[in-house]
């Protein structure tokens, strides 16, 4: 029986709308900060957590359930069982090993690649019109193994890639210049990791392309100081990671954002890792972050800027680092 009673003529209900139903996998420290900042921004009707750890699952369940008077509404549920995560709209993957002390990057690859293998065939198969979005790293060579694995075609397998490092350096370059970080568009490319590629010669604030401006105004920027910005980006996460032992705010709000454009059709364009074959003159099926389109069918395009030599150098040669990586895979 309804707590609340019909009014007098009301017609019957209308059949079922489908609601948004947004999939977290792996609730570590980012899987937390994702869902929880999803839920503040009524992203999602339903939201799934999925975990291999019971106990933890059912505690963040319950404490962010003890939130509902604050939050928009959202039906939230926990389980170590992949079927809960039927018929999402949204798949975020977090979940993923750690590196043990002195453990070569390839080992760890392995080791994601085992776990991955069990992860991805059940999730695409309870969810076959979702979009994937991956975060677990190595972002970009987990996101090449879950197309493999998902068979999903490849508008519709996304890794949060350089989305994270972009904000980073939008965020260092507005501190350089006391300036709205939302107002500087700049973009990091490649890899998320090592060889990502800074595009220097496209950042622009409030439509002013800054190197052009720096050299009109004869400003002599000190290329050092460009290049200690880009090397900032690269450390910033293992500077946090070194201070408080995971990174998860920064990712949670950058994943969020992510999560908006797509289901809400924003049509907005975001440094993401998507497959790269073909584009930028990088020939080899290699997923890494290129600005894309996002919207409600994944990926829309891919905006067509007009790289330097080096710029466009650097790209290709963060494609050889992870295609690299990728073939010692085996898949
Ligand atoms: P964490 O706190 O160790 O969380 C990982 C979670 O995965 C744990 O709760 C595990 O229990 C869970 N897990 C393990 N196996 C499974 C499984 N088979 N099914 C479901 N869950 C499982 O790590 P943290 O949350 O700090 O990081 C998660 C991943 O995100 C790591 O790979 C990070 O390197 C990566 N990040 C990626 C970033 C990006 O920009 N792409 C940024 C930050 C972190």
């Amino acid at each position: 029986q309804s707590f609340f009673r019909p009014i007098h003529g009301a017609s019957p209900p209308p059949p079922t709308s489908r609601n948004t139903k947004i999939s977290v996998i792996g609730i570590g420290n980012v899987g937390m900060a994702i869902a929880q900042t999803i839920l503040t921004q009524d992203l999602a009707d339903e939201l799934a957590l999925v975990d291999v750890n019971a106990d933890k699952l059912r505690g963040e369940m319950l404490d962010l359930q003890h939130a509902a008077a604050f939050l928009p509404r959202t039906t939230i549920s926990a389980s170590v069982d992949y079927s809960s995560t039927v018929g999402s709209d949204l798949l975020i993957v977090t979940a993923g090993a750690r590196q043990i002390p002195g453990e070569s990057r390839l080992n760890l690859v392995q080791r994601n690649l085992a776990l991955f293998s069990k992860i991805i065939p059940p999730l695409s198969a309870g969810s076959p019109e979702a979009i994937l979005l991956i975060v677990s790293n190595p972002v970009d060579v987990l996101t090449y193994v879950a197309w493999k694995l998902s068979g999903f075609p490849t508008n519709r397998v996304i890794g949060s890639g350089t989305n994270l490092d972009s904000s980073r350096f939008r965020f260092l370059i507005a501190d350089h210049l006391d300036v709205n970080a939302q107002d500087v568009q700049a973009y990091i490319m490649g890899e998320h990791g090592d060889t990502s590629v800074a595009l220097w010669s496209s950042i622009s604030v409030g439509g002013v392309p800054i190197l052009s401006f720096l050299e009109r105004q004869e400003i002599a920027y000190e290329k050092q100081t460009l290049e200690n910005i880009h090397k900032e980006v690269v450390q910033g996460a293992y500077e946090v990671i070194g201070l408080k032992g995971y990174t998860s705010w920064a990712i949670g709000y950058s994943v969020t954002n992510l999560a908006r454009t797509i289901l809400r059709d924003q049509h907005r364009v975001h440094p993401v890792s998507v497959l790269a074959k073909g584009l930028y003159g990088i020939d080899g099926e290699v997923f890494l972050s290129l600005p894309t389109q996002l919207g409600r069918r994944g990926v829309l395009g891919v905006t067509n800027l007009h790289l330097t030599e080096e710029e466009s150098q650097q790209l290709k040669e963060s494609a050889l680092a992870i295609m690299e990586v990728q073939s010692q895979l085996g898949i």
